[in-house]
């Protein structure tokens, strides 16, 4: 966790902590004097940083609420990489009971964690709907036919649900039946920018 904000993910620059993944990408753009998305149009502008605010602020909370709530983080243990966390027998107990009551606390303030299960799906069939809109339409990313950097976000929330969560889990389920083409997408952002996923973080490092 970063000193400053007590969030992750985070960078440290020149010994300043920079929290926020959007606040990061900012910082090293600022930084380095490099412009964001030059190959997009104002429409295409405005229509990423719609999709990317919908993935980082409302759907990675109905991910929290379906995996650390609802679920207890069961996916923890099996699909989260040795290298991220260090796992023991105690951490599903863990899970279950701190793990669960520390986000159910901050989701009902936060205001996702007050809607019932049913509600808060629906919230995220709503959000898996709208990026399907927009990729399905000929788009093989969230602007067009080339990524940007708010792919990244969806990329995020979709991997989360599609590769972390159970194989049994609810939206996992409804994804690959419902959405190929962001299954498919996935897949093509995987490709690009994580092909070695397996390998970097299942190899332990000791
Ligand atoms: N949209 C933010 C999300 C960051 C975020 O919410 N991180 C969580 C962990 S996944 C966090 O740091 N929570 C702090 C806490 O729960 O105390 C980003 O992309 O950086």
């Amino acid at each position: 966790m970063s000193i400053d904000k007590h969030k992750s993910p985070w960078i440290t620059v020149n010994g300043q902590d920079i929290s926020d993944s959007q606040l990061a990408i900012q910082h090293l753009q600022k930084l380095f004097n490099i412009k964001s998305n030059p190959h997009l149009s104002s429409e295409q502008r405005g229509r990423a940083r719609a999709v990317r605010i919908m993935a980082d602020d409302h759907l990675y909370f109905v991910n929290l609420m379906e995996s650390y709530v609802h679920d207890s983080g069961r996916h923890v243990p099996t699909h989260y990489s040795p290298n991220l966390f260090q796992m023991d027998p105690f951490t599903p107990i863990m899970l279950k009971t701190v793990v669960k009551k520390y986000c159910r606390d901050a989701l009902k303030a936060q205001g996702m964690g007050r809607h019932s299960k049913e509600e808060v799906r629906a919230f995220g069939r709503n959000c898996l709907e709208s990026l399907a809109l927009i990729i399905d339409n000929g788009n093989k990313f969230i602007a067009g036919d080339q990524p940007c950097e708010e792919d990244c976000a969806v990329f995020g929330q979709l991997v989360w649900m599609l590769y972390n969560f159970p194989e049994d889990n609810y939206f996992k389920d409804y994804t690959k039946k419902n959405f190929k083409c962001l299954v498919d997408y996935t897949e093509r952002m995987k490709e690009l920018y994580w092909k070695d996923r397996e390998a970097k973080c299942y190899k332990t490092t000791n």
